[in-house]
């Protein structure tokens, strides 16, 4: 079963209960078990975690590169100024899809640049929590073994050969 790590960035446990204007109603305990549900659906399994500290976040994916298949990241305030966290998913070499509740490009110019898009594979910002659920979605199916071939090329060149 492929392992998919779960990273809720800072201030992220606030959720549900300031700001609903901005982030909605849903707490991160309602929006962990929407994510929980999707990958019963794909059979993957889930690994969650919240944290405030950079110095753990880091820690917490350079450990991933050993024990998970792919990483679903809000990394909340730090996608706008952490090259250390965008250097640790660059180092671990995991798949990664970055996922915000907010439209980051619809808000102050200080949230539009995110530090970390360039070392994802895609992201997924503006939709709520329905951000997570998209994220974990593209996440499973891209480890779905049909499409984990297609991103192996010297298996479709020994195929073509034979
Ligand atoms: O839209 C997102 O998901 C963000 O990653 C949320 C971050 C923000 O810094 C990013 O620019 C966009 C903030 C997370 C803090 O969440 C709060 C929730 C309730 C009350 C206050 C903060």
């Amino acid at each position: 079963m492929k392992k998919i790590l779960v990273i809720h960035g800072p201030n992220l446990q606030l959720l549900g209960q300031r700001a609903p204007s901005i982030y909605g109603t849903a707490d991160l305990t309602a929006i962990n078990r929407d994510l929980k549900a999707v990958a019963a659906k794909h059979k993957v399994r889930l690994d969650i975690v919240q944290s405030n500290h950079e110095g753990e976040i880091v820690d917490r994916i350079g450990k991933a590169k050993r024990t998970h298949d792919a990483l679903l990241i809000n990394p909340a305030a730090y996608t706008h100024t952490s090259v250390a966290i965008r250097d640790a998913i660059e180092a671990a070499g995991l798949l990664a899809v970055e996922v915000h509740l907010s439209n980051i490009y619809a808000r102050e110019p200080f949230r539009h640049q995110s530090l970390i898009a360039p070392v994802c594979k895609g992201q997924v910002s503006g939709f709520g929590p329905t951000s997570y659920r998209l994220g974990l979605e593209a996440v499973a199916t891209l480890l779905a073994p049909v499409h984990a071939a297609k991103a192996r090329p010297s298996v479709r060149v020994r195929h073509r050969a034979a």
